[in-house]
């Protein structure tokens, strides 16, 4: 049986059995488990210089890591990865910096890691790598002579063309993503962008096989949305019905409904929107006051980056200014929460919640989502608000769809939430479950494999 490898920027951690993991690292430690594999990442340290990799053995996986220097992680990490293409890909021209040195710290971040994983790879092995921080390691690990299978999975929405070309270098960046056997993406926007931007750019073409043929290379491109653990999901909502934490919540609603956001800090998620919209829904349907609270729950994230510095004092202003002005002594409209919780707490703060507000401006998938749906009680199931900008809208048109950037709909969104009958309720919940239970991380993890083992290297060149 051929092993697996897994390139992503950070690993779970060795110890971590996944109380506390994030869901994708969760299902490809599970991918991994079974048939064997080996884990390759940044350890999270910083060091004077390059350094060998770390390896840990956690049953039958191997958890290889490197160091950077502060500098390749400034250039890499911070200005190219989260500074210029996570921007780009959420549509945020305004906010892309862009420097040819942090280019440059990319590449050679990325020339770093072929460098150090090479001497690891068995001939058989295939490789699957992740995210937007490594679209180049395929090309650099071809330098060095690999001719193992390798495919890549984008995380993040593929801006259309018109937003992709602004970024300068474009095209390398996008025949580096052609070096690939198979480029997954998240939806089939996001492969329509891939394919518009090969005609527009007259550098290749895909077929509607996926097929496609481009800087002098074939290679397969397709969608692959991926999904939860849904049944460990539903387990763990389950559990937590009963445990001291969600009573604790209960206890500190005093009987009012609740509303519920649950992101990273981060500024493609829409939380000041979402704020505005909450302050909309109390504006215009005053027999909310004082009957709901909405908790964001928004753990810091990337706070090296001014962009998310600013968007945490803005947040802060958005609590304040709700509060002050529609608080009462016995009640907070708005709780806010920077921090993180294990899964077993989100997964009963989330059952807890008539109404799941997910709006981000752009999103890859979003997750949160769907675990908001697997948590709900059956018989008396929440609402899920969702912005038709997150991938997960595709799958889950029974949610509440709402354009993000349109405060006052989304209010109206939350107000219909809170009032919808039982029935109404029960049978989109229902629909998005089964959408749920067919797409789940497992399944997607094993889409992904199959369909790199099947592809036909003797084709690679075009
Ligand atoms: P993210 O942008 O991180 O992921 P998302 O898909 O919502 O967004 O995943 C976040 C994960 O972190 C969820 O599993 C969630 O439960 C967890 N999480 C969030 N806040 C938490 C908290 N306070 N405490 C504990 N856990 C918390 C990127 C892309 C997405 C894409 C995923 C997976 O941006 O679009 O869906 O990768 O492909």
């Amino acid at each position: 049986m051929a092993r697996l490898v897994i390139v992503s920027n950070r690993t779970a951690s060795p110890r971590d059995r996944g109380t506390r993991a994030g869901g994708l690292a969760v299902g490809l430690r599970e991918a991994l488990q079974k048939e064997g594999g080996l884990w390759f990442g940044w350890s999270g340290e910083l060091s004077e210089a390059a350094a060998e990799p770390k390896i840990h053995e956690a049953g039958n996986i191997l958890f290889a890591t490197i160091p950077l220097t502060a500098a390749d992680h400034d250039d890499f990490y911070v200005h190219y990865a989260n500074g210029t293409l996570w921007p780009l890909c959420h549509y945020r021209l305004g906010l892309i910096e862009f420097s040819r040195s942090a280019y440059e710290g990319y590449l050679r971040v990325n020339r770093l890691f072929a460098e150090r994983l090479a001497p690891l790879l068995r001939p058989d092995d295939i490789i699957w790598i992740h995210d937007y921080h490594f679209i180049p390691l395929a090309s650099a690990l071809r330098a060095l002579g690999v001719a193992n299978r390798i495919g890549f999975f984008l995380h993040i929405p593929l801006p259309a063309p018109e937003v992709l070309t602004a970024l300068p270098r474009h095209r390398r960046l996008v025949a580096d993503l052609c070096a690939y056997d198979l480029v997954g993406f998240q939806t089939a926007d996001d492969l329509r962008a891939f394919s518009s931007y090969l005609e527009e750019e007259r550098v290749g073409a895909m077929d509607r096989d996926g097929a496609f043929q481009a800087f002098g290379r074939h290679g397969m491109a397709a969608a692959f949305p991926i999904g939860i653990d849904t049944q460990a999901f539903v387990d763990l909502a389950q559990a937590a019905v009963d445990s001291p934490q969600t009573r604790r919540l209960a206890d500190s609603l005093g009987g009012r409904r609740l509303v519920i956001g649950v992101d990273r800090l981060d500024y493609s998620k829409g939380i000041p929107q979402r704020m505005e919209s909450f302050q909309a829904a109390l504006e215009s349907h005053p027999e909310h006051r004082g009957r709901v609270t909405y908790m964001q729950i928004a753990p810091i994230s990337r706070g090296e980056v001014e962009q998310y510095r600013a968007l945490r004092r803005e947040l802060e202003g958005w609590v304040g200014r709700i509060n002050g002005r529609f608080g009462e002594f016995d009640w907070a409209p708005v709780r806010y929460l920077n921090k993180a919780f294990p899964r077993q707490s989100l997964a009963g703060f989330y059952r807890a919640a008539a109404v799941g507000l997910v709006t981000p401006l752009r999103d890859g998938m979003n997750l949160v989502a769907k675990e908001y749906v697997a948590a709900q009680d059956p018989e008396n199931p929440g609402v899920l608000v969702l912005s038709r900008f997150a991938g997960a809208a595709r799958s889950l048109p029974q949610a509440l769809i709402v354009n993000p950037f349109d405060v006052e709909e989304i209010g109206d969104a939350i107000h219909l939430a809170l009032t919808m009958p039982l029935e109404e309720r029960r049978a989109r919940w229902a629909g998005m479950m089964a959408e749920l239970r067919t797409n789940t991380i497992q399944s997607w993890c094993q889409a992904f494999v199959s369909r790199l083992n099947a592809i036909d290297t003797n084709r690679r060149a075009a």
